[in-house]
């Protein structure tokens, strides 16, 4: 096995000024990173502006992070109704995690102030060594990822030193291991590591903050680590160029036998493949990206009633497992598939999304995709929806993924909003309003991917490069933030 190696390193390149920090923007790191595939991120940047939509969906926003900070501030997640707070990662700590999910949702917005206010509270109060064993990927996508985005928004240098305290600190899930498949779970103070069963998204959600880490500072150990990681996972592919759900950290086995694509807990380990790949001119991830995806579409897409499903199958036989159920979760692979190349699945699968919405105004966290009947009827605020309708929308420039997606937002807005923000349901099904139907949560993806998606779509914004723009699965736009800090 040949070591990983990173594209193009920046070792010592400064990427902002250090001079008026809060005032400096991002273009220098963001702009050297390469799209080895920028082709299949069209651009879209001509499309007008709607402002009355953009307003609409700003004022949403707004609406539920002042129920964040009325409620929760320094917390990380707020529950609006009854006013009080969710720790995230660990019970009896906090890592601010609305903070850091809403800082470049902020910025994209021109809530300058505010983005800074958040940078601000990271600087002074986010601890990196809590003594507290944390979820890797969860910490990579959402704080290491935040951080990061919030470095690219503003160069605040303390932003980068953060990041990679944090970085530094999850490390070990990675550097113990003998396979290179990550341990689940680190302590961040001790670095103590456990759970020895990792599932996909766990070993491959982390390419792109990792990626762009060891960019911004010359250290590959980030990246490195990543690819590993990666690499671990592809070579236990089967004959059929299929995976399994989750691998034995220690010994390299597999855990289980269902390849369950695109749906958690796989979702992001394919999506990264691409979307770092691109990040980062790395063909090798890009490739093992074409050759899993082919063997997906080949074996696990399956018409239902005209729609494009995907079934799970069992990964060394190809062999149907179970009725044909499709998570929310799943619903961003519509986008994912058009950036890689295959467009028309990509728009079926989409379609098929759309359908269920026109059911159920707010999608259930699980359909069957023969009846079109939830089997999960709970409604978790998820932004897979609008997130595959934005990547369809810059990827064909067509005006019916902005409709679809103003759509979503308007049932969301009828059915979710409540006095301190946005509620997570029980059941999708529940008469609009009834009481028992509020789960009482605003998750901090919310504040990272929901609306900003609508935004970038509807806004036109200059803070954002809309041809080579990167985000990463939390939302997080880890490239093509513009230095337009006023
Ligand atoms: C987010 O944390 C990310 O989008 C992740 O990749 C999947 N789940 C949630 C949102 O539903």
């Amino acid at each position: 096995m040949t070591a990983p190696t990173l594209p193009l390193p920046l070792a010592g390149r400064p990427a902002h000024s250090t001079r008026r920090a809060v005032l400096t923007g991002a273009g220098g790191a963001a702009a050297a990173l390469v799209l080895a595939t920028a082709a299949s991120v069209r651009s879209a940047a001509s499309a007008s502006a709607d402002t009355r939509v953009a307003a609409e969906v700003k004022a949403e926003f707004l609406h539920g992070w002042r129920g964040y900070q009325d409620i929760a501030w320094g917390y990380d997640e707020v529950r609006p109704i009854s006013r009080t707070r969710h720790d995230f990662f660990a019970a009896g700590h906090t890592f601010g995690l609305s903070i850091v999910e809403a800082l470049d949702t902020l910025f994209l917005m021109g809530e300058s102030a505010e983005a800074a206010r958040c940078c601000d509270w990271i600087e002074a109060h986010l601890d990196p060594a809590q003594d507290a064993s944390v979820q890797v990927f969860e910490a990579v996508i959402r704080l290491v990822g935040g951080v990061l985005a919030g470095y690219q928004a503003t160069g605040r240098p303390a932003m980068l030193r953060r990041a990679r305290e944090l970085a530094d600190r999850l490390l070990p899930a990675f550097t113990a291991s003998p396979t290179g498949l990550p341990y689940t779970h680190v302590n961040l103070r001790t670095g103590a590591v456990h759970g020895d069963v990792a599932t996909l998204a766990e070993i491959g959600s982390n390419a792109m903050e990792f990626g762009l880490l060891s960019r911004l500072t010359g250290d590959s150990r980030y990246y490195d680590a990543s690819v590993r990681a990666y690499r671990a996972a592809f070579s236990r592919r089967s004959s059929l160029d299929l995976l399994g759900t989750s691998l034995h950290v220690e010994t390299g086995r597999w855990a289980d036998t269902a390849s369950v694509a695109p749906d958690a807990p796989v979702d992001s380990f394919y999506e990264y493949l691409w979307m770092a790949g691109a990040q980062l001119g790395d063909r090798t991830l890009t490739g093992w990206y074409r050759a899993l995806t082919a063997a997906i579409l080949r074996h696990q897409a399956v018409r239902v009633g005209g729609r494009l499903w995907f079934r799970a199958v069992d990964f060394r036989t190809g062999r149907a497992r179970g009725p044909v159920r499709q998570q929310e979760l799943g619903a961003f692979y519509a986008g994912l598939l058009a950036k890689g190349g295959a467009l028309d699945e990509g728009v079926a699968y989409f379609d098929a999304w759309t359908a269920v919405l026109d059911r159920f105004p707010v999608l259930p966290e699980a359909v069957d995709c023969t009846t079109l009947e939830p089997v999960d009827r709970s409604g978790l605020l998820r932004p897979e929806y609008a997130n595959a309708a934005f990547d369809l929308w810059r990827a064909t420039g067509q005006d019916r993924f902005r409709s679809a997606a103003y759509r979503w937002f308007t049932a969301m807005r009828e059915r979710q909003r409540v006095p301190g923000g946005y509620s997570t349901l029980h059941d999708v099904t529940a008469p609009v309003g009834a009481a028992h139907a509020y789960a009482d949560l605003t998750p901090g993806y919310w504040f990272a991917e929901n609306l900003k998606y609508l935004w970038l779509m509807f806004s036109a914004t200059p803070r954002f490069d809309y041809r080579a723009g990167l985000l990463s699965t939390e939302g997080k736009a880890l490239v093509g933030l513009r230095s337009t800090w006023v």
